[in-house]
Parts: C-alpha cells; sequence; structure tokens
C-alpha cells in the first residue's frame, strides 16, 4: 500500500503530503505516525530549515478517520481522549514546539482536525476552491486540535463561536479576509506559491525566525510585561547568532546576505 505521509527535501525545504486521497487524508494511527516521524526529522536535521504540509488528492484533511468510531447500539463507546493525548495534542504541540516556519498549503477541503492542525501552521496558504469546516459539531464533538483557543485568536470571538457551532463551510476568500489565513490563491498557483515561499524562508536567517515564531506564540499567554522580558532575551539569543552578524555585514557592504540558520 502507498505511505500515508510522502514527504520530499529540497533546497532547505521538506515537504510532508498527507496521503490517504481515497478517505480525503482523514487521519488514522499509521497516519499520525508517519506525520510523527516526519517532523521529527525536521526538529533533527539542520539542513531542513521550512516545512510545507499538504494533502494529496481534493482534500488537505477530513479529521479523524470516523470509520473505526461507530459505536454499537448498547455498546461502549470509543475513548476519544486516548487518541488526543496520544497523537492529536502531540502532533500540535510538534508543530508549534518546531522552531522552523511550517507553511500549510490547503488544497482542498480541511474539515475537524484536518482544519485546526492548517491554522496551527505558521503560514497558511490555501486554493481558492479550498473549505474550513469545524465539522465537529454536526457529530455532536467540540473543535480539537486547538481549535477552541486558535480559532477566537485568529477572528475573534464572534466568529469562531459561529463558526464552531454551526460546522458551515468557511471559504479560502472568505477565510483570508476574515484575516484567519494568510492568502487564498488561484488553484493552480497554491504549490509553486507555497514552494516559493518555502524556499525564500529556508535562505532567511532561520534561527531568528525560529525565535519569531516562538515570540509569538507565547504572546498568547504572556502579559506586555513578561513579554517584553522576553523579546530583550531572545534578542540577545539572537544578536549572538552568526547569521545576525552576516545580516548587518552585508547590509553595511550593500551586498546579499548568505545565511546559514545559525
Ligand atoms: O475520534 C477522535 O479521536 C477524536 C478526534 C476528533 C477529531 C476530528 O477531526 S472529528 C471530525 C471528523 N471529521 C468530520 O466530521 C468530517 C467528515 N467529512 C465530511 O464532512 C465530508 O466528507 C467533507 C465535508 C470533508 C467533504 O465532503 P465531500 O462531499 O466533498 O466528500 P464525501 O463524499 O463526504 O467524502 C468522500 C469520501 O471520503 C467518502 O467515502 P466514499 O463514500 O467515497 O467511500 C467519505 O465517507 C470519506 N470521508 C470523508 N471524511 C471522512 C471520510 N471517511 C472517514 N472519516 C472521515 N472523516
Amino acid at each position: 500500500a502507498d505511505a500515508p505521509v510522502l514527504t520530499e527535501v529540497g533546497e532547505g525545504v521538506l515537504t510532508i503530503t498527507l496521503n490517504r486521497p481515497d478517505k480525503l487524508n482523514s487521519f488514522n494511527v499509521e497516519m499520525h505516525e508517519h506525520l510523527a516521524a516526519a517532523l521529527e526529522k525536521a526538529e533533527q536535521d539542520d539542513a531542513i530549515r521550512a516545512v510545507i504540509l499538504t494533502g494529496a488528492g481534493r482534500a488537505f484533511s477530513a479529521g479523524q478517520d470516523l470509520s473505526d468510531r461507530v459505536t454499537p447500539k448498547d455498546g461502549a463507546p470509543p475513548d476519544l481522549t486516548v487518541t488526543i493525548e496520544n497523537y492529536y495534542n502531540p502532533l500540535l504541540r510538534r508543530i508549534k514546539a518546531l522552531p522552523k516556519p511550517v507553511i500549510a498549503a490547503v488544497n482542498g477541503v480541511a474539515a475537524g482536525a484536518g482544519a485546526n492542525i492548517a491554522l496551527a501552521c505558521d503560514i497558511v496558504l490555501a486554493g481558492e476552491s479550498a473549505k474550513f469546516i469545524q465539522a465537529f459539531s454536526k457529530i455532536g464533538l467540540l473543535p480539537d486540535s486547538g481549535g477552541t483557543w486558535t480559532l477566537p485568536r485568529l477572528v475573534g470571538m464572534a466568529r469562531a463561536k459561529a463558526l464552531a457551532l454551526l460546522a458551515e463551510p468557511l471559504p479560502a476568500v472568505q477565510a483570508e479576509e476574515w484575516g484567519m489565513i494568510w492568502k487564498a490563491v488561484p488553484d493552480d498557483d497554491l504549490i509553486p506559491a507555497a514552494s516559493k515561499l518555502a524556499h525564500d524562508l529556508a535562505r532567511a536567517p532561520t534561527y531568528g525566525l525560529g525565535l519569531i515564531k516562538q515570540a509569538m506564540e507565547a504572546a498568547a499567554t504572556n502579559d506586555f510585561d513578561a513579554q517584553l522580558d522576553l523579546e530583550r532575551d531572545f534578542q540577545g539569543r539572537a544578536g549572538r547568532s552568526p547569521d545576525y552578524a552576516e545580516g548587518v555585514r552585508a547590509f553595511m557592504e550593500k551586498r546579499a546576505a548568505e545565511f546559514t540558520g545559525k
């Protein structure tokens, strides 16, 4: 059988493709395990300086594979905390903690956990025909994979609650208008645009980009004073990096900088 996740590395960019197209790239344990391994590679390999997450076929991901979630009449219900604790939550923590930019290239429908995994990425590009659906409420669940935290921060509480309660599909263009994603682009431009973005980022001072990502995430829970302290400390670290030295030298010498990610 085909691998449930495909990976490809080139010029500092790791492209991860969810690959269960017949099931709209919905998540089973095997796909979780392959995705975790791919992200671990991104963590450990210094040569990888940006990541693209996308889906094969017509969907980005339809969230949890529901085919093994059917509760027999009079049977015991599944314990959903197990998959969330063992697979979804570690996945979301991995994406957030990775000190490298992760770009979601949302090639089609992103539903349930599939939507919230995309929205946890650092830059979200979507094809114009893609839709985001907080599908959970249709089957009696609530948004997981960080959705109840992420959505209100991205679009405000009014829109977040309505999206979660109504489970109405939000087209990519409207998602861009609402500030929920970075950009909606014509479908045919999606992969080239994501690839260009990722390659530009991979050539950038990626150590600094990692600090930017961590500082922004920390701001969600820090107060202003704590955040000023964090900026001081992180800037101290950035200021000792070879890429900062190269950036300043290149500016003064009026030439293009050559960053190494250190
Ligand atoms: O369980 C836990 O561990 C807790 C964690 C929960 C996390 C979650 O993500 S819960 C939410 C799960 N996801 C959903 O509820 C979404 C279900 N899917 C849909 O609503 C629709 O499929 C879409 C809106 C995503 C796409 O609609 P459409 O009309 O383009 O396609 P379709 O015809 O519905 O689906 C195509 C095929 O994919 C179809 O199979 P078939 O008939 O061709 O054999 C469909 O059953 C299958 N499919 C789609 N989504 C899932 C799925 N199979 C299993 N699980 C799915 N989530």
